[in-house]
């Protein structure tokens, strides 16, 4: 049914079309009537929290109406569209940013002025939206971000957990986790009860011959839970476009419980049967770069895939086109392995329940997909055994196992000579149990594969893909270097350097093109520009060092310099090269006489960053940062020298705080293990240096700010492999520095030696797999240089600042116009002002 109003009654409607507010005062009225009407409290019982939700819900008005307007005349324009499937969205808050991209802080800070409260408390009552791990998340939210300020018609789909990643608290020493309810008060999300999905789980196989002779599959007998789509709107930075985030949540298919089971006497088992359906939204799983074959985490992912393409092709056949435009009209991207179902489930849907033939379904699939792959670690490659999909998705294996069947005949047609290539490249792996390999079917499922930065787009295709560059040829893989926001991550996060730029480069544009910062560059030797520039630094770590405090309560000196890494614990990003270095700067210390002591370069040692809960070396290198961060802050010798800090619970919104507070940030994984790192980019953009591997996007940071302007260290990647066979035969001596640190910790210094053992022994007697122990004193000497260019304020603050002019290039818009066009070809669809 056509649910329009009709033509005549039109012209009521629009004279009553919601406006959004224009004006300070229309703002206020905004407030006050949520406020008073949807919040039902008044001005004798308004806290920072009300004044928080009526600010919010009156952006919220305005978002919405931005976004049905974006939402009808892209219906009406019918573009090529985007669907950025991505299980993490790591969003943080939104408010902030829906001022700044509406371009309407300035009004609303006014605005809450009148009414009694200060912008920044009221934009503090707001909880991160968390739904993502680290990297990976957060870049997805990054895309979101571009995609709707370059005005691609594009929309995200996930999953809304009730849990985002859990809140870490420390507690003596230990990181505990608590988990992290969000939704009590989520102005954000709109709930669409009236778009839902059935969800298909288990259930049997039924094969017929219909009368034309053709073989038909029926997939049936399942159980049934049902999606429900929420909506959040994503505001583009100075443009009229706002986009959608599609986040599912799951039910019962029956609805509160089943009826039936309650009229019969069990009423347990009918609201057990919900919660069993309401599980599958419950949580985000917390593992970093890190996969675990759990039953529920396949059922997030097959009933968020199926959802979102069952909404996808049902938007594409309303416009009634034919199935061959399919791949004109849908570009799907795949934010790494997890949404590879999606490629059965599209063939599932055009050849089981659209009639189409398996190579014309085969061929549009092809099209349609793009995957991203975000790692080479081992342990981070998804494969899901064989019987569990069998039972869970019966009819999805049947249609793997054809895939991979074309597939295997297509390489025997193609390669006669290489029979061993048919088990290497097999989507099936032939262990007890039989596995499905993933990253092979998203790669068989696609048209473009890419990296997410040069050197791991070419370590791809000499490793993990080296095999389907034969088959396919070099052309289907690329690189797409990421990047980041330069909304959230330089206007929001530092907007007085926002600022300072802005009155140099002519105003805001270059939040829209960031290479313009290359127009810095003539400002490096100018007096005022660098004496504001160091100004807004000092003023960034005193908020920090005010935060510190508070948090944690130490006293640090802004004067010192300040080294920081944050980032998700994990052995490859060597977090514990980092604490040993401490360590190893402590001993130091106290071998100096005190008036040496004086001589030193002062430096604060900042960590963050959460451990997966099941990661107990992780979870070790928390434990052990916190030990020596009390013996050190303690140490009457050591003063200001060094204070070693580790913050607790690093999440986006902190992050924000942390990033513009750096003099140095330490991106030191093991060569050729961090695919890109985007945080890397954060801080260099925010006027801080790098100490780092080559690894990476500090590859391609190095080449665009010049060697000068950063400080690396370490093995190259293509050393890794043979250091790391010497470890295997006992052929190495461990750095002696590094001996030394260990044998402290071994004494006990820092605590219980027994819970650290594991740790010194994964280095000392277990093969040293990160290479620590070979970068040891690469490390060491580059911190020693660090310490020694600190000392020359100004030429420090001029590699800050040519830094800062050349990070152009990794703004997430380039990105995303570098997917338009390589994978997706897509065109930007411009959304007026006013209704059409
Ligand atoms: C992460 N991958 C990588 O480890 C980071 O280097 C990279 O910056 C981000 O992706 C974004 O591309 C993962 O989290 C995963 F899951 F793939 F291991």
């Amino acid at each position: 049914i056509e649910a329009s109003i009709p033509e005549g009654q039109r012209a009521a409607w629009r004279k009553y079309s919601a406006q959004e507010f224009k004006t300070k005062d229309e703002f206020d009225a905004e407030v006050v009537k949520h406020i008073e009407t949807t919040l039902a409290r008044s001005l004798f019982n308004c806290d920072e929290a009300a004044a928080y939700a009526g600010t919010a819900l009156a952006f919220r008005d305005r978002l919405i109406i931005e976004w049905n307007r974006t939402q009808q005349q892209q219906t009406n324009a019918d573009p090529k569209r985007v669907y950025y499937l991505s299980l993490e969205f790591l969003m943080g808050r939104a408010l902030d940013n829906a001022m700044l991209n509406t371009g309407m802080k300035d009004i609303a800070s006014e605005g809450l002025k009148d009414l009694g409260f200060r912008m920044e408390d009221v934009i503090s009552q707001e909880r991160d939206a968390a739904l993502g791990n680290g990297g990976l998340g957060r870049l997805a939210a990054c895309f979101l971000d571009s995609l709707a300020t370059l005005n691609y018609p594009a929309w995200g789909y996930a999953l809304r957990y009730r849990y985002g990643i859990f809140k870490q608290e420390i507690i003596d020493g230990y990181q505990v986790e608590i988990p992290d309810y969000w939704l009590d008060f989520n102005p954000w999300e709109f709930p669409r009860h009236d778009v839902t999905v059935d969800v298909q789980f288990y259930g049997n196989v039924r094969k017929y011959t219909d009368d034309s002779g053709k073989q038909i599959s029926v997939w049936e007998n399942g159980e049934i839970v049902t999606a429900v789509a929420y909506d959040a709107p994503i505001p583009g930075y100075g443009t009229k476009t706002t986009n959608n985030l599609r986040l599912w949540s799951s039910k019962a298919s029956h609805g509160e419980f089943d009826f039936t089971k309650f009229n019969s006497g069990e009423y347990e088992a009918s609201v057990a049967d919900q919660q069993r359906a309401e599980t599958i939204s419950a949580v985000l799983y917390p593992n970093d770069s890190l996969e675990r074959g759990k039953e529920l985490r396949l059922k997030q992912q097959y009933f968020w895939c199926a959802a979102s393409l069952f909404d996808i092709v049902r938007r594409f056949k309303k416009s009634k086109k034919a199935w061959k435009e399919f791949p004109n009209q849908v570009a799907i991207q795949l934010n790494d392995t997890h949404p590879t179902l999606a490629i059965p489930e599209l063939q599932r849907i055009l050849i089981d329940q659209e009639g189409l033939e398996w190579d014309e379904a085969w061929s549009i699939v092809q099209k349609t997909f793009g995957y991203t792959n975000h790692t080479v670690l081992p342990e981070a490659l998804e494969k899901w055994s064989v019987p569990l999909i069998q039972h869970l998705l019966p009819r999805h294996l049947q249609i793997i196992y054809d895939i991979n069947l074309n597939f295997l005949q297509y390489v025997e047609r193609n390669f006669p000579k290489e029979r061993d290539m048919l088990s290497r490249v097999s989507i099936i792996e032939e262990s007890q149990p039989k596995m499905v390999r993933m990253a092979y079917l998203a790669v068989i499922g696609s048209h473009k594969v890419n990296g997410v930065a040069e050197l791991h787009s070419d370590l791809i295709k000499t490793t993990i893909f080296k095999d389907f560059v034969k088959i396919y040829g070099p052309d289907k893989f690329t690189n797409v270097t990421n990047g980041i926001t330069p909304r959230r991550w330089l206007h929001q996060a530092n907007p007085r350097l926002s600022e300072l730029i802005a009155s140099k480069l002519g105003g805001y544009d270059f939040l829209r093109d960031l290479t313009q910062l290359h127009k810095l560059e003539s400002y490096v030797d100018d007096k005022e520009f660098r004496k504001e520039f160091q100004e807004i630094k000092y003023a960034n770590k005193v908020r920090l060092a005010k935060y510190i405090k508070e948090a944690n309560g130490i006293s640090v000196n802004p004067s010192s310099l300040f080294d920081i890494q944050v980032k998700r614990m994990h052995e490859y990003k060597r977090q514990q090269l980092n604490i040993f270095g401490v360590i190893h700067r402590y001993l130091e210390l106290k071998d100096m006489s005190p008036e040496d002591r004086k001589k030193v370069q002062p430096r604060v040692s900042i960590f963050g960053g959460k451990a997966a809960p099941g990661y107990w070396m992780a979870k070790t290198v928390i434990h052990l940062i916190n030990q020596v961060s009390k013996v050190v802050n303690s140490d009457k010798d050591i003063g200001d020298a060094l204070k070693v800090v580790f913050l607790e619970d690093y999440n986006v919104s902190k992050a924000e705080m942390i990033t513009p507070a750096s003099d140095i940030s330490e991106h030191i994984s093991t060569a050729g293990t961090e695919a890109s790192g985007t945080s890397n980019m954060k801080f260099v953009l925010n006027g801080g240096l790098i100490i780092g591997t080559c690894d990476g996007a500090n590859i391609e940071i190095t080449r665009e700010v010049g060697e000068d302007n950063i400080f690396l260290f370490g093995n190259l990647s293509e050393d890794v492999e043979d250091l790391r066979h010497h470890h295997f035969y006992g052929d190495f001596q461990l750095d002696p520095s590094l001996d030394r640190v260990f044998k402290t910790i071994r004494e006990g210094a820092f605590g219980d030696a027994g819970q650290f053992s594991a740790l010194v022994n994964s280095i000392v007697d277990h093969g040293d797999y990160y290479l620590v122990s070979d970068d040891f004193k690469s490390y060491l000497d580059t911190q020693k240089l660090i310490d020694e260019a600190y000392k020359n304020q100004e030429e420090w603050l001029t590699k800050t600042i040519t830094s800062v002019a050349r990070m152009g290039f990794f703004s997430s818009d380039r990105c995303i116009d570098e997917y338009a066009e390589m994978i997706w070809n897509v065109e930007p669809v411009k959304v007026q002002g006013q209704e059409s």
